[in-house]
């Protein structure tokens, strides 16, 4: 039965279970609400003022204008641009969250963070422009944080965000000032995405469209800070052997999983466990606490700490029918609220610690930076009380895990490839990419969907790329699919690759001690670290002296459904990249929206998007979109 919902190993045995139990699955859920709303899918319906809701009719029988006269195209393009707006709001919020932390800091102290990485500190102050001859890590990190806010605050618009304009190739960030998306402020790009789809006024699809794009880079923009000021508190990924899959419980330990997607709230957490483990032993833990990880937080603490991942988005909540988990601690995004009643089917702690992301029926402990210690404390010892309730005789761990070796941030490869050529790092790389052993890189990113039979479009596309020798980097769920289906493994290089981009990856492998191959698909870290893979394809053009568009490089979004997602689909395609997407976007009621997206976007960016929901056949187009932008490079 399972096989038609999801290829996870896991699921096989705990959904039945639910079943069993008359708990609700998502795939349970996705039933119920069959058929789905025709107008909806199609992107043709609009709620956007009180006269409404108005839908055209995509026959050509019934309305073909709202009562305001709004076409499809405009009802679309205004829909789809306010995703783009929440995407971008979402991680920029992300991204303000630890940029007023680090200022706080570098101001006040707090007591449970530091500057971990000073290296990188210095790194991030170099190219943003910040003073540091002579100075203190204090002021340079004030200063760090403070030229970020000041991406929210601009109100020049003819001067572009910094994290925009200081990241991306001077010739990229021309042509995007140039065509009129460049981002000055990440919160006025937003405001205005929002403004100009109220009722009444942009009513023009392409003018509203390339709104939303900048919206999109405005996305890019609230991303990049945040990886970047995080690695910077918190560390740089450098490559670690770990775990994923629910078989990552133990029986024996009071399992913590954390959930959401920022590390100010799972590091603390983390780094309380540790201190507390004792308590959890003398609670009849004997193997004491054990922390694993869920989403986006998952690959947070997966890629600092080695933390094991226990599951990706779409089977967070059937996580906890293992009746192993005593906690579950969210901050924000993309945690279902279905989590609170699983939750109290067990003993289940289900712990909310944001004040603007409550559910309903859940304990709330909010969390603040000056006492994240005390409450990461009261966290850990809820969750240790949690664990003296649960009932062993329904506990359930499916033994699948597979290993995984992750922690592959722009640094991280770098170094890598310095072990092969110090003096020119990105060398090899070139010279594999030009002499075709490897033949473009992709970066898979984005979500599950219950579209999409959980976990499989990722595989299937990836192995179809892996044979014909392209690079693969992966982010967010994406990368929590390849984790927990063993495509981070040694073997799986020898297995899935093809013979010369084996030859590369046994070679950096080796040269960076790792005795064998890098693994297939390099972990990237969360959905906001897609702005490492961009500082790679950046590294790339400069070293090249071309633009991002020129570069055989795409992205492929297969089981996606988020508004992030949606926003960094976007950018993806203003940066350049043929980006594809594995579920029908809600578009489709407008042609000319379509064609702007998936026709027109290449004149204008060189990156366009791809929809197809067959994996094999999406492969296809990502593989020749690869072979035209070589041909068009003349390697
Ligand atoms: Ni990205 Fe991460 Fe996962 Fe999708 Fe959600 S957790 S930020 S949006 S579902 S990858
Ligand atoms: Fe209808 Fe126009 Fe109002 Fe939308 S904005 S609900 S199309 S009247």
């Amino acid at each position: 039965m399972t096989q038609n919902f999801s290829i996870d190993k896991s699921m096989d045995i705990l959904v039945p279970l639910a079943k069993k139990e008359c708990i609700e699955t998502p795939w349970d859920r996705y039933e119920k609400m069959q058929p789905q709303c025709g107008f909806g899918e199609l992107g043709v319906c609009c709620r956007i003022c009180w006269k409404g809701p108005c839908r055209i009719d995509p026959f050509g029988k019934g309305a073909d204008r709202g009562i305001c006269g709004a076409t499809a195209e405009v009802i679309v393009a205004r829909n789809l641009i306010r995703m783009q707006a929440a995407g971008a709001a979402s991680h920029s919020e992300h991204g303000r969250h630890i940029a007023l932390a680090m200022e706080h800091l570098s101001k006040h102290g707090l007591e449970a963070y530091s500057i971990k990485d000073e290296t990188k500190l210095m790194a991030v102050a170099s190219t943003l422009g910040v003073e540091t001859e002579g100075r203190s890590t204090q002021e340079i990190a004030h200063d760090v944080a403070q030229t970020s806010l000041n991406d929210y605050m601009n109100q020049d618009n003819s001067k572009g965000c910094s994290w925009f304009t200081k990241t991306l190739p001077a010739k990229r960030v021309q042509k995007l000032k140039e065509l009129g998306v460049m981002p000055h402020n990440i919160d006025a790009t937003i405001s205005n995405i929002m403004a100009r789809s109220h009722v009444g006024c942009d009513s023009d699809h392409v003018n509203l469209l390339l709104g939303g794009i900048r919206g999109a880079l405005a996305d890019y923009t609230g991303m990049v800070l945040a990886t970047e000021l995080s690695d910077i508190m918190f560390g740089t990924p450098q490559p670690v052997i770990t775990k994923a899959n629910l078989g990552v419980l133990k029986e024996n330990a009071v399992n913590i999983a954390l959930h959401g997607h920022n590390p100010l709230l799972s590091e603390v957490v983390c780094d309380m466990a540790i201190k507390l483990n004792e308590e959890a032993i003398a609670a009849g833990a004997t193997e004491g606490i054990n922390v694993v990880g869920v989403c986006c937080t998952g690959n947070e603490v997966m890629l600092r700490r080695g933390i094991p991942l226990a599951t990706n988005y779409l089977s967070q909540d059937i996580a906890i029918m293992t009746g192993a988990i005593d906690s579950m601690v969210v901050d924000v995004q993309c945690i279902m609220p279905s989590i609170a009643s699983v939750g109290a089917c067990f003993h289940t702690e289900i712990i909310t610690t944001m004040p603007d992301n409550k559910i309903t029926g859940t304990r709330h402990i909010e969390f603040s930076e000056e006492e994240a210690l005390e409450k990461a404390t009261e966290i850990v010892r809820l969750s240790i009380e949690a664990y003296k309730r649960r009932d062993p005789e329904r506990v359930n761990i499916p033994q699948v895990k597979e290993t995984a070796i992750v922690g592959f941030s722009k640094e991280a490869i770098v170094s890598a490839l310095a072990a092969v050529n110090p003096e020119e790092p990105l060398k090899p790389l070139i010279d594999a990419i030009v002499s075709g052993d490897i033949k473009g890189v992709a970066l898979f990113a984005g979500c599950n969907n219950v579209r999409v039979k959980q976990d499989n479009a990722y595989m299937t596309v990836v192995k179809e790329l892996l044979a014909q020798n392209v690079l693969v980097l992966a982010t967010g769920c994406g990368a929590g699919a390849f984790a927990k289906n063993g495509m981070m493994t040694q073997e799986a290089s020898k297995e899935f690759c093809g013979e010369s981009l084996l030859k590369i990856l046994t070679l950096v492998g080796e040269a960076a001690g790792l005795e064998g191959p890098l693994p297939p698909v390099l972990h990237m870290g969360s959905c906001v670290d897609n702005s490492r893979a961009a500082l790679v394809a950046s590294a790339l053009a400069e070293a090249l002296d071309v633009d991002l568009s020129d570069l055989p490089i795409v992205a492929s979004a297969p089981e996606l459904m988020s508004e992030k997602a949606v926003a960094i689909g976007s950018w993806a395609v203003a940066l350049g990249f043929p980006t594809h997407v594995g579920v029908m976007p809600q578009i489709t009621g407008a042609p000319g929206v379509v064609k702007v997206l998936t026709e027109d976007a290449k004149e204008l960016f060189g990156g366009y998007f791809i929809p197809e929901e067959a994996p094999v056949e999406a492969a296809n187009k990502l593989y020749q979109a690869i072979l035209e932008k070589r041909q068009r490079l003349g390697i």
